[in-house]
């Protein structure tokens, strides 16, 4: 009886085993809806676009990756809370947007982290930026990969911003995001915290008089047309992070996650490639389109980063003074 018992308990083991593997090498039909919030026509339209045809010719079709763009899903927080409860499969979008659900992804925000793409790349790509993105699983969120959205600088319509007092009095919308309000209201700036997608409206009615973007989003969002002046603050370098819902993650099989991981990946380098070629022409097309643009002076640049220390140290406050050691750790790695 008891070998009767130990031989059914064998194959039972074995069947649910094979079953399994069945299932990691399973790829079924599915539809997998991918939002983002720039235009179709911008870097973060192409990268997506380049992410599904990856997905679809990995899968042989049988996984179709629909995107939709200029926040037509919803802004960057509607779309994760659209992630975290199911109704809503993928998305990339800020990082700074995910610190009131991770905030741990506050450290991206600190002033003047990275001095080059190739750092940020380093350290986003290393142990850190993956156990940051790790802690998103905790709160129904996957991260997959970091794409860029680059370094950003400011637009208004007061006045060329020469100087720091310059900032002073200058409505300025900002992410919706402590670091990013702390930076600008140390800098002596009126922040005030607006979702992307409502951003070219409050612009074009004067409800805010400037915002900061890399130069590619600038263009491909047209802020020129509402915008007058541009000037080279590079005061942070913003990266987008493609995530998945967990709650659909966890249903896939172990081949469609590696298709959907691969994807990504190869998304990334070629977003980050076509970001940064694009940000020079980016520049060039907007002084045609008859936006005046100046540079801080190596001087003014350093005031700025005295100014914005104090948003620092509520960085380390809010991630905690290890993690934030690992990352400067993983930054002098990249700087060697
Ligand atoms: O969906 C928009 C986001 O991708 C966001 O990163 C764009 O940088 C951005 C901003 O200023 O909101």
């Amino acid at each position: 009886m008891k070998r009767l018992l130990l031989a059914t308990l064998a194959v039972a083991t074995l069947t649910g085993a094979m079953a399994a593997n069945a299932q990691s090498d399973e790829i079924r039909s599915r539809m997998i809806r991918f939002g983002y919030g720039l235009n179709e026509d911008s870097n973060q339209g192409r990268a997506a676009k380049l992410f599904a045809d990856e997905v679809a010719k990995a899968s042989g079709g049988k996984l179709k990756v629909r995107t939709f763009g200029a926040a037509s899903l919803g802004s960057d927080d509607q779309m994760q809370n659209a992630l975290i409860g199911g109704a809503q499969e993928m998305m990339v979008g800020s990082t700074a947007t995910l610190v009131g659900i991770t905030e741990e992804m506050a450290v991206w925000d600190t002033p003047f982290l990275f001095d080059s793409e190739q750092q940020a790349d380093a350290v986003l790509d290393s142990e850190v930026g993956r156990k940051i993105m790790d802690k998103l699983e905790e709160k129904g969120l996957v991260g997959l990969v970091y794409w860029e959205n680059g370094f950003r600088n400011m637009t208004n319509n007061v006045r060329p911003i020469e100087k720091v007092d310059d900032f002073s009095g200058i409505k300025l919308r900002v992410m919706p995001n402590p670091v990013f309000l702390e930076t600008f209201k140390l800098l002596g700036a009126n922040a005030v915290p607006l979702p992307f997608s409502e951003l070219f409206t409050a612009l074009e009615t004067k409800a805010v008089d400037g915002q900061e973007n890399p130069y590619n989003t600038v263009l491909s969002s047209k802020f020129y047309e509402v915008q007058k002046y541009l000037t080279v603050t590079n005061h942070v370098y913003s990266p987008w992070i493609v995530t998945a819902s967990k709650r659909w993650w966890d249903s896939l099989s172990e081949a469609e996650r590696d298709i959907l991981m691969a994807a990504a990946k190869k998304a990334r380098d070629a977003e980050r490639e076509d970001t940064r070629a694009e940000a020079a022409r980016a520049l060039a097309a907007l002084k045609e389109q008859g936006m005046q643009v100046n540079e801080l002076s190596p001087e003014v640049t350093a005031q700025l980063r005295e100014k914005a220390q104090p948003a620092i140290q509520s960085v380390i406050d809010r991630v905690g003074q290890d993690l934030f050691q690992e990352v400067e750790a993983e930054l002098k790695k990249a700087a060697q």
